[in-house]
């Protein structure tokens, strides 16, 4: 503290949502930056389960002033879903703040995304369908809507028909779809700006002063390295920087502002969607982790794809966002296995890679090199110091803190707010 990043350091569904939470008592901000409502992520107090698509996760931890910043695409409808259903289970949302530079996913970037991945066929990306990539494309194309926007008919009149001019071509002519109405477009996007206004602000002014005050603030990302447009396994991606450094330009903050950065990582690997997973597997083991782990999408209830842990991710995780701690999850669900393979390095083509290789065909050729350890039968889910773990388990632990090259820092056992184990 005071200025945390935290990261998924896979593909995704790392366990982010619960390391937020953990963190929550000691947080004054938890800020998210990149991505939309495709995140999902699942948090469990007591016996109740929450699954935050949208909003920070911050916002279950009373006290903590949940902050969407301007990097942030913000389907509006969503937004009020989530507030009411919380606001309903009686969570109070009242704090939440909007930046008032984030962008607004329209009816028509989900129209978009959806026809897209259906017109790409055999090449799609496999995406949530939620308008996030059409989004980020307008904004990076200077044709996207702001939620200032919102507040300025006129404006956003001109805007939409800026925005429609080229697309309604495209989906006329190209996707033999009905054109977008400029009109109910305006509507449709005006109907909640009222309600919107009490929200939006300049939040980089907001979390600046918060950190001037000595606050603790947490950056937390949507997504993760793997799916980062930079940084990941491109095109199979989603559109938003995921990284450490996406939380600087995600929020407005400088990167002097930041401290520690953690990344989040599971004891094995999945990912949802399209796109290369070297450890990836089709066996019995990968029904087991999927089994035990419950491994389907918060979002879109996808089923992931399951594989072992790959410390050459790790590694490079590490590397590309400056991780100054791992918070390994999930060691639960490798509980009754013989033995634990581990991916140490690659083979591309009959040559060694101890670095993940970012051109797209290398990867495509990627095989694992695997080591093997021997796994544990004893029960874990009570654990709650590194004493408490069988030596096997431990020794699992040490091997991935020695391959990954960052410290861990705590260790997940279950999914509920307490199952973990602190360890530095
Ligand atoms: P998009 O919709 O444009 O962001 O999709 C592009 C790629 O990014 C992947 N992606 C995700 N991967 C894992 N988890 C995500 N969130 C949900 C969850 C996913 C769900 O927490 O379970 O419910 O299916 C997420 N969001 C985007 C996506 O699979 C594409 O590969
Ligand atoms: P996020 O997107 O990174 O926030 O992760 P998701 O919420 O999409 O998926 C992580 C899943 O793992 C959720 O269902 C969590 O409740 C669960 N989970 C988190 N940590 C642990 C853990 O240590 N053990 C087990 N068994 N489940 C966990
Ligand atoms: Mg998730």
């Amino acid at each position: 503290m005071p200025g945390v990043v935290l990261v998924g350091a896979q593909w995704g569904d790392e366990g982010k949502g619960k390391a937020t939470d953990l963190l929550g008592s000691r947080v004054d901000h938890v800020v998210k930056f990149n991505g939309g409502n495709n995140a999902g992520h699942t948090v469990v107090i007591g016996d109740e389960k929450y699954a935050l698509h949208l909003l920070p996760s911050g916002i279950l931890s009373p006290g903590v002033t949940p902050v969407i910043a301007n990097g942030v695409v913000v389907d509006i409808d969503v937004l009020f879903s989530e507030l009411d259903a919380l606001e309903a289970r009686g969570v109070d949302v009242s704090r939440l703040l909007v930046s008032g530079s984030a962008h607004v996913i329209a009816p028509y970037h989900r129209t978009i995304d959806k026809v897209t991945e259906r017109f790409l066929g055999k090449r799609r990306i496999g995406t949530t369908g939620r308008g996030i990539g059409p989004a980020y494309a307008d904004k990076i194309s200077r044709v996207g809507l702001r939620m200032w926007d919102l507040f300025d008919e006129k404006i956003l009149r001109a805007k939409i028909e800026g925005a429609l001019d080229q697309k309604n071509h495209l989906l006329v002519k190209v996707y033999n779809r009905r054109a977008v109405d400029v009109d109910e477009t305006v509507d449709e996007l005006l109907k909640h700006a009222d309600r919107l206004r009490p929200m939006v602000t300049d939040t980089s002014v907001e979390l600046n002063r918060a950190l001037d005050e000595g606050k603790n603030v947490l950056f937390e990302a949507g997504q993760a390295t793997m799916l980062d447009i930079d940084h990941g396994t491109y095109p199979f991606v989603t559109s938003s920087s995921a990284t450490a450094g996406g939380a600087v330009t995600g929020s407005g903050v400088g990167p002097t502002r930041i401290d520690s950065v953690i990344g989040v990582i599971k004891a094995y690997t999945t990912r949802v969607g399209e796109g290369p997973f070297p450890t990836e597997l089709f066996d019995d083991n990968g029904a087991f982790l999927a089994k035990v782990g419950h491994e389907y999408g918060t979002t879109t209830g996808r089923p992931r794809r399951c594989g072992w842990y790959d410390a050459v991710i790790a590694r490079y995780a590490s590397r590309v966002n400056g991780l100054t701690d791992l918070v390994v999850t999930k060691l639960d669900v490798l509980t009754g296995l013989e033995k634990v393979p581990v991916c140490v390095a690659y083979d591309v083509d009959g040559v060694r890679h101890d670095e993940m290789p970012t051109d797209q065909t290398a990867f495509h050729h990627a095989t694992p090199i695997y080591e093997e350890l021997d796994g544990w039968w004893e029960d874990i889910s009570g654990a709650r110091t590194l004493e408490d773990l069988p030596p096997a388990a431990r020794a699992y632990v040490d091997a991935l803190e020695q391959m990954s090259g960052t410290r861990i820092s705590a260790i997940g056992v279950g999914p509920a707010r307490d199952a973990i184990i602190p360890v530095h």
